[in-house]
C-alpha cells in the first residue's frame, strides 16, 4: 500500500528553532489526520537573525532524513553562509551578510567576528559537517506539477527552466508586482508580506510572514492532484 503525501513549503525561519518544532508539530498532527506522509520543502533562509541557528539547522537536516523527497531551496542568506564556510566571502557580501543578521549565525557556531575568518570556518565544517553537506545540497528552486517553489521569486518574460539561480535567491521587483502567468503558481518567501500572514495571488503565493519579528512562521499545505476531499483542493496554511 503506498501512502499520500502532502508538500508542506514552510517559509523563512531565520533562527527560530522553537516556532520550526511548533509548526513542525502541526504538519505532523495535518498529516495524520489525512493519512499521508509529510513531505517538505524549505524555502530558504535558515539562519541570520535569530539565535537558534544551530539548532534549526539540525532540525532540517533530521527532517530531510525522515521524510522522503524532502528539499531545502538555497535562500540569499543560507548562501552567505555557505560562502563563509568555502572561504569565498568577498569582502563586500561578508559587510552585507554581517549586518542583516549574520552575525547572530557566527554566534550560534561559536565563532567571533574578529577570528581569522579561514581557521574559523574549517572548525565550524569539522564539528557540523552535516550542515555543510545540507547547504552543499541545497536546490535553486522545486518544480512540482502545478507550483514552482523557490526562495525569492522569479523573473517575469524569462521560461521557468531558464532562470537564473540569483534572480531565485535575490528578485523583489518586478516579480512582486508582476501580474503576468508564470506558467505555474510561485510559491516563495524572501519578502515579507504586508499583511503579515500567507497572501495569495493570481500567479504567486507568499508564505515570509516575518517569523523573527511576528512569531508567525507559515506553512503552505500545496492541494496533491489527487486530492478526493473538496476541502484538500485547494492550498491551506498552517502558522505558529
Ligand atoms: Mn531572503
Amino acid at each position: 500500500m503506498t501512502e499520500d503525501r502532502i508538500v508542506y513549503a514552510i517559509g523563512d525561519i531565520h533562527g527560530m528553532a522553537g516556532l520550526l518544532r511548533n509548526l513542525l508539530e502541526r504538519i505532523e498532527a495535518h498529516a495524520i489526520q489525512r493519512q499521508a506522509v509529510p513531505q517538505l520543502v524549505f524555502l530558504g533562509d535558515l539562519v541570520d537573525r535569530g539565535h537558534e541557528n544551530v539548532a534549526v539547522l539540525d532540525t532540517v537536516c533530521d527532517c530531510l532524513d525522515r521524510y522522503e523527497g524532502s528539499r531545502l531551496i538555497l535562500g540569499n542568506h543560507d548562501e552567505y553562509f555557505l560562502k563563509f564556510l568555502d572561504g569565498t566571502l568577498d569582502a563586500e557580501s561578508r559587510g552585507n551578510w554581517h549586518t542583516y543578521g549574520g552575525l547572530e549565525t557566527l554566534r550560534s557556531y561559536g565563532v567571533d567576528p574578529d577570528d581569522d575568518e579561514k581557521t574559523a570556518a574549517a572548525r565550524v565544517r569539522e564539528r557540523y559537517p552535516h550542515h555543510y553537506r545540507l547547504l552543499l545540497e541545497a536546490v535553486p528552486c522545486v518544480d512540482l506539477d502545478r507550483f514552482f517553489l523557490v526562495h525569492a521569486g522569479v523573473r517575469p518574460g524569462v521560461p521557468l527552466n531558464a532562470q537564473a539561480p540569483q534572480d531565485l535567491r535575490w528578485i523583489r521587483e518586478p516579480f512582486l508586482s508582476s501580474e503576468a502567468s508564470f506558467g505555474k503558481t510561485v510559491v516563495h518567501g524572501h519578502t515579507i508580506t504586508k499583511s503579515g500572514r500567507p497572501e495569495v495571488f493570481p500567479n504567486r503565493v507568499a508564505i515570509d510572514t516575518g517569523a523573527y519579528a511576528s512569531g508567525h512562521l507559515t506553512a503552505a499545505v500545496l492541494p496533491s492532484p489527487t486530492a478526493e476531499a473538496a476541502a484538500d483542493r485547494d492550498i491551506a496554511f498552517l502558522s505558529t
